[in-house]
């Protein structure tokens, strides 16, 4: 096992891996910019380190630094949290090259789940079922990009391949706009990742998206955990996730999960990852990417399970086995999360930064909190609004519900607008306590199309 681990991150997931390290008897190194000397994560570690300057570019992303900062405290693993230097090839390599654990998979399973064409065409050999598409990146001076089309059927979506979370993605209706659509779909994608790759795919009307989680040890050993149903989102930002899925039964459960198992050997995925799937009315489901890191909603699973998927994401890491299978994860009830964010919903979701003049978090049975507020922090405008998340576990999916609004009416966030109100409203939705919201859900129910 790891001495010390520093965590490349801020926020509430370098607190939450903090504890992870805590409980596994890890010493922790936090670092942190400028702007961040005040942030919970550095007052929990047992060190802190200053990377540079505010803007991420110069110091959470800051790779020279960080690898100094891992070297000067003794640092023998790292880990990336979510977003920032988590899907990073390069970042992992040079951690090896440096003989510090990347605590995540191998760079070539980032590699392969990386490049979209690549993933898909994988997932096609592994028998695991894609949604029908082009066979590699398509060009307008193609002579036989019409018929590839056609015989895909309209509408298509123009998908980016080093994309993935919605970015240089365009819905085609129609012939006449394939060509321009590519083309917009290439210089979004050449300026956003520097790659014009794009592909092709069918596209699937109000579809549901459902990932499962999975483990895997350096023996090849992979397992799958219940699904989450990220279903409810906003511009491709996930506002709302529960598991289990109130649209997946135990044989959907089982056909998918083995789907995802298979999605992870082929890439040999050691840690912890997620296959994200679209499922549509019928139930038909098709992968759709990979995350090769820990996410934002995976507490849904830690409390339906009752497993510290950070603690293991860090054994596994370092070498140690799986000690059971898929089917010894049973399901505990019900969970529920909702993500807070500092932005207000009423004024197109615009970042409210400032000072929490107050912060009272909910509690009581069930209810779980993960978050770096506490009252007289100052929300820096830099990073991402995520301030907190709010996680239920109820016996059934009522129970949940009612849970989850009683937990969001005891919160008080005083200073700043959130996303509270708004996840109160779409809690009270008939569609959403029937359990029928799809990727449509916002912009029908909530925002009246
Ligand atoms: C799709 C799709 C329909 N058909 N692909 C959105 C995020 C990115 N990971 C892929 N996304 C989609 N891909 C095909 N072939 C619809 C979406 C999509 C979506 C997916 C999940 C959750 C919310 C969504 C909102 C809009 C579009």
């Amino acid at each position: 096992m790891f001495n010390k681990v520093l965590i490349a991150n801020r926020g509430e997931i370098a607190c939450r891996v903090i504890r992870a390290c805590k409980e596994l008897g890890i010493k922790t190194v936090a670092v942190h910019s400028d702007v961040d000397r005040e942030c919970l994560h550095v007052k929990m570690a047992d060190q802190s380190v200053c990377i540079g300057p505010g803007p991420a570019r110069e110091s959470y992303l800051n790779i020279p630094s960080i690898i100094s900062a891992a070297e000067i405290t003794g640092a023998d693993a790292i880990h990336p949290g979510y977003g920032f230097l988590s899907e990073n090839t390069h970042f992992a390599d040079v951690c090896d090259s440096c003989h510090i654990k990347f605590i995540g998979p191998g760079k070539e399973a980032i590699e392969k789940m990386g490049d979209k064409i690549m993933a898909r065409n994988l997932m096609i050999k592994a028998g695991v079922p894609v949604v029908p598409g082009s066979d590699g990146p398509v060009s307008v001076d193609d002579p036989k990009l019409f018929k590839i089309a056609k015989n895909i059927g309209y509408p298509v979506m123009v998908k980016a391949s080093a994309g993935g979370g919605g970015k240089g993605m365009r819905i085609v209706a129609s012939e006449e706009v394939l060509k321009s659509s590519i083309q917009m779909a290439q210089a979004e994608a050449k300026a956003a990742f520097n790659n014009d790759s794009v592909y092709i795919e069918k596209y699937i009307e109000e579809p549901r998206h459902i990932e499962f989680q999975i483990l895997g040890d350096s023996s090849g050993r992979v397992i799958y955990m219940p699904e989450r149903d990220c279903s409810i989102q906003r511009r491709h930002q996930k506002l709302i996730e529960e598991s289990p899925s109130p649209f997946v039964g135990p044989s959907l459960r089982k056909k998918m999960g083995k789907a995802a198992r298979h999605a992870a050997e082929a890439v040999k995925y050691v840690t912890v990852g997620t296959i994200e799937f679209l499922v549509d009315k019928k139930g038909s489901f098709y992968f759709m990417e990979m995350n090769t890191r820990i996410q934002v909603e995976h507490p849904v699973t830690e409390m339906i399970t009752g497993i510290d998927l950070v603690k293991e994401q860090i054994r596994l890491a370092a070498g140690e086995r799986l000690g059971y299978d898929s089917d010894d994860v049973h399901i505990l009830g019900n969970a529920i999360e909702c993500r807070i964010n500092a932005e207000d919903p009423d004024k197109d979701f615009m970042p409210s930064p400032g000072k929490l003049n107050q912060f009272i978090a909910p509690g009581g049975p069930g209810v779980r909190v993960d978050s770096h507020m506490y009252s007289g922090y100052s929300i820096p405008p830099l990073y991402d609004s995520l301030i907190a998340k709010i996680i239920v576990l109820g016996y059934n999916r009522k129970e949940a519900v009612m849970r989850m609004t009683r937990a969001l009416d005891e919160t008080v966030i005083d200073g700043i607008k959130t996303t509270v109100p708004l996840h109160k409203r779409i809690l009270l939705n008939g569609e959403f306590l029937k359990g029928n919201a799809c990727t449509d859900f916002l912009p029908k129910h909530i925002y009246g199309k």
